[in-house]
């Protein structure tokens, strides 16, 4: 009697033990999104400027240009598409209307629109073209429509605000999913204005109401990722040469409105975006944005000066590689199409990040963890390509490595890390260390990981073994590991 008693108290303590451990950690501080998480897999995308501006060979517009120079006899939306496409390029954001108010959508809210353009005899919906290309394509779609209108007679006024949520409305309603809605910070000031040709002054605060129009947002595109330089589900990092900061935490306390005035111009927030907020109280995800060729706008006199594979792919490492999305300004020509040199570009980043990342090394290593938080967490977990699953440590155990083990020596440059990110950015620290001459030593280290970290070594390293050491506040979660050779193209 007493033997079956204790024998029964013993099963259930291995079963409740069993149970307990296999609880997944505690969420970490603030927390993604279900619209950040899939916007966290898409890591690089196109902007795409295309209106009459580019005709008149300006980066921006003033409001007054005819809109029948908007004639683009070749364009093809399924062949820029494809450009992006074999670029790695997983969405693309449309800027449907830029500051010279020019709507490449039958717009009812404004007369300056593509029905007054000789495109498509006045037909046509060069939104609708992009969003049905990107769709076949498999990328995701979004929008940019600029608050700054300089062909608007009512900018300025409430008037005009109601106009642009009316033409988010639009945007929102008619295209489908948007993975994003996009609101640049430009505010110059003068323009056309329906032919006053004048300078208005908005408070940049307090005018646009953004709290009332991103409410639209939310109600007509609960998937889209509100972009701007406040931040919100994604904000600007605060340059436009495409590189997050070396530490970019993923969590951000936003800065009170007030310090965003018109009257202190470029106030954006440039010491605090590269960074983020370690334990900020969002989850708001730096985008980095950058153009493809200097201009966002096609300017002819530009050629050759399209941005190569290689700077593309070290672009890449500082962003993506960083926790950030990479946003990569996109210009067709006046045919409606890319130019080759961008084309041939985005095709070698495409080739080089597909080909570097084909062949993780981790795959033919041993593999052994310093603790897991029994089976469901173990460490192969962070092998199996699934951002979903992840090896997690016990609670209490906040450092720990990883020590992967070849039969012969390995030769890479690059590794990758993700956090498993549904339970907030945890890591702070992580060091590498190779077995070099019978000796550890450490080859690189890293802050913030989040949804990706990508180490770059300074030149390729050879090792049979590889220790990698994690250390949180709390328990670890990580869902990937790779090592990898960067290739040659
Ligand atoms: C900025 C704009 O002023 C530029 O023209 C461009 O559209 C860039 C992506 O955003 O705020
Ligand atoms: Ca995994």
């Amino acid at each position: 009697m007493h033997f079956f008693k204790s024998n029964l108290l013993i099963v259930f303590l291995c079963a409740s033990t069993f149970m307990f451990a296999q609880a997944p950690p505690k969420p970490y501080g603030a927390l993604p999104s279900a619209r950040q998480l899939a916007w966290h897999e898409v890591e690089v995308y196109g902007l795409v400027h295309f209106t009459p501006t580019t005709f008149e060979n300006k980066e921006w517009g003033y409001g007054d240009a005819d809109p029948k120079i908007f004639n683009p006899l070749q364009f093809d939306a399924n062949k820029i598409v494809a450009a992006l496409k074999a670029g790695g390029l997983k969405g693309m954001v449309l800027v449907a209307k830029h500051h010279d108010g020019f709507a490449l959508w039958p717009t009812k809210t404004a007369a300056y629109n593509i029905s007054k353009s000789p495109f498509r005899d006045g037909k046509g919906d060069m939104v609708k073209e992009f969003e049905q290309a990107c769709r076949k394509a498999g990328l995701k779609f979004g929008v940019y429509c600029s608050p700054w209108d300089r062909n608007n007679s009512a900018y300025g006024t409430q008037e005009y605000v109601n106009v642009y949520r009316r033409q988010l409305t639009e945007l929102y309603s008619n295209y489908g999913e948007l993975f994003m809605s996009w609101h640049d910070g430009a505010n110059g000031g003068d323009g056309y204005y329906g032919g006053e040709r004048s300078t208005k002054k908005i408070d940049r605060a307090t005018y646009y109401g953004w709290d009332t129009t991103w409410a639209i947002t939310r109600k007509l595109q609960p998937m889209a990722n509100i972009f701007s330089d406040i931040g919100w589900d994604v904000r600007w990092v605060g340059n436009e040469s495409g590189f997050a900061g070396e530490t970019s935490w993923a969590t951000f306390t936003p800065v009170p409105a007030v310090g965003m005035n018109a009257a202190i111009p470029g106030n954006l927030n440039h010491e605090v975006n590269p960074f983020g907020t370690r334990g900020g109280k969002n989850w708001v995800p730096a985008e980095c944005d950058v153009a493809l060729r200097p201009g966002w706008f096609y300017h002819p006199e530009q050629k050759g000066k399209s941005k190569t594979p290689e700077q593309l792919f070290q672009l890449y490492l500082k962003s993506v590689g960083r926790g950030a999305a990479l946003d990569l300004g996109i210009a067709p020509d006046t045919r409606g199409l890319l130019d080759d040199e961008d084309v041939q570009s985005l095709e070698g980043f495409g080739r080089l990040v597909e080909e570097s990342f084909k062949n993780n090394l981790v795959q033919g290593a041993a593999l052994r963890v310093s603790n897991a938080r029994g089976k469901i967490y173990k460490g192969l977990n962070v092998l199996d390509k699934e951002r979903e699953t992840y090896w997690a440590t016990d609670d209490g155990v906040n450092t720990a490595e990883i020590v992967l083990t070849w039969n012969a020596d390995q030769t890479f440059d690059l590794i990758r890390m993700r956090e498993y990110i549904r339970l907030g950015q945890r890591i702070d620290q992580v060091e590498v260390e190779a077995m070099l001459n019978g000796n550890w030593s450490k080859v690189a280290a890293a802050t913030s990981i989040g949804a990706c970290r990508i180490i770059q070594l300074a030149a390729p390293l050879k090792t049979k073994q590889l220790r990698v050491r994690f250390s949180a506040p709390v328990s670890i979660a990580l869902s990937e590991l790779g090592v990898y050779k960067k290739a040659a193209l």
